[in-house]
């Protein structure tokens, strides 16, 4: 790594997972301009000072901590599990999943207390023996490097620890969760010392307000409507858009033209208003980058 140029930052990403297409995708959004063929160790961005490194995810808070890369992108649990000293930069709003206690369905285990002096198997050992202490219960931890969900079946384990998104492996093995450990999502991440060297903080800050601009773009759309004049105060009330809805006259001097920025998580209540104070022909458009 160290034979790659010492001017750049680097930023490690997962080779071949669950998280790369969308650790790319937000590296592409934010307007770096580089090759991926076939995610080979490393890649150049042609016009960002930075390098990426394609690696395993369970090395990446490994090479942050170690300064290795200033940055990388991961999932909370990895960080959860290895108890890595990292600086959570920003989430991503991928790679969302649950570390969950599954049982098998007819099991009697409804609890965590039931699973003391029990079996538990899971690729998650840390976290696991952390979650049984908090909740006061001793059971043994069973460390699976992978298919974890086919244990209580072969009598390994009483059991689960396990990471479930939209729950159908659990339901594939007749396994139902009793308790969660916690939620992860994918993070930037990036380690103290390296912020404390202001040249690369630079960087860092410029990459961030990209990807950033990206996240804050996700929670907006842009619309476009034709209203009545008369519904002006109303509409802005609604619509409040980042300072004001922008309003552009039309020939027909009793309707205008309306722009405006609207959340995500609101959009079809706001819609619905829209239209039932008469705003007509309303188009809508995703927001690439949003810079506040
Ligand atoms: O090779 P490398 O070590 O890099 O990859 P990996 O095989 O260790 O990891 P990978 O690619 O499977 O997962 C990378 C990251 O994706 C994880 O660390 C999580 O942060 C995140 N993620 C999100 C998930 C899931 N969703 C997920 N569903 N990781 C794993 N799973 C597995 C889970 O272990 C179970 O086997 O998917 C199965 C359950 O999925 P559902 O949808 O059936 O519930
Ligand atoms: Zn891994």
């Amino acid at each position: 790594m160290s034979k790659l140029n010492n001017n750049n930052i680097k930023i490690a990403i997962q080779k071949d997972g669950r998280l790369s297409e969308n650790s790319l995708g937000i590296l592409e959004s934010a307007g770096l301009d580089f090759d991926s063929y076939k995610r080979r160790l490393f890649a150049i961005a042609r016009n960002f000072p930075l390098e990426i490194l394609f690696v395993r995810d369970d090395d990446i808070p490994d090479y942050v901590e170690a300064g290795n890369v200033e940055l990388g992108i991961v999932g909370q649990n990895v960080i959860y599990e290895e108890e890595s000293d990292v600086e959570e930069l920003a989430s991503l709003d991928f790679g969302y999943c649950s570390l969950v206690v599954a049982v098998p369905k007819d099991s009697k285990l409804v609890g965590v207390v039931d699973l003391e002096g029990k079996t538990v198997a899971t690729s998650h050992p840390n976290s696991t023996q952390k979650f049984l202490e908090n909740n006061g219960v001793q059971a043994r931890i069973v460390k699976i490097a992978g298919s974890v969900e086919v244990t209580p079946a072969m009598d390994v384990a009483d059991a689960i620890v396990d990471l479930s998104a939209t729950g159908s492996t659990l339901e594939l093995n007749d396994l139902r969760p009793i308790a969660e450990v916690y939620s992860s999502q994918a993070v930037l991440i990036t380690n103290r010392r390296v912020l404390e060297n202001s040249k690369k903080r630079e960087k860092i800050d410029r990459l961030l307000t990209r990807i950033k601009a990206i996240l804050k773009a996700k929670e907006v759309k842009y619309i476009m409507m034709n209203a009545p004049r008369a519904a002006l105060a109303e509409i802005q009330q609604i619509t409040p858009g980042l300072r004001a809805p922008t309003v552009v006259p039309l020939v027909d001097d009793d309707w205008v033209a309306v722009h405006a920025v609207v959340a995500e998580e609101t959009f079809w209540e706001v819609v619905e208003k829209l239209r039932s104070i008469g705003a007509e022909g309303i188009l809508v458009s995703p927001i690439e980058k949003m810079i506040l």
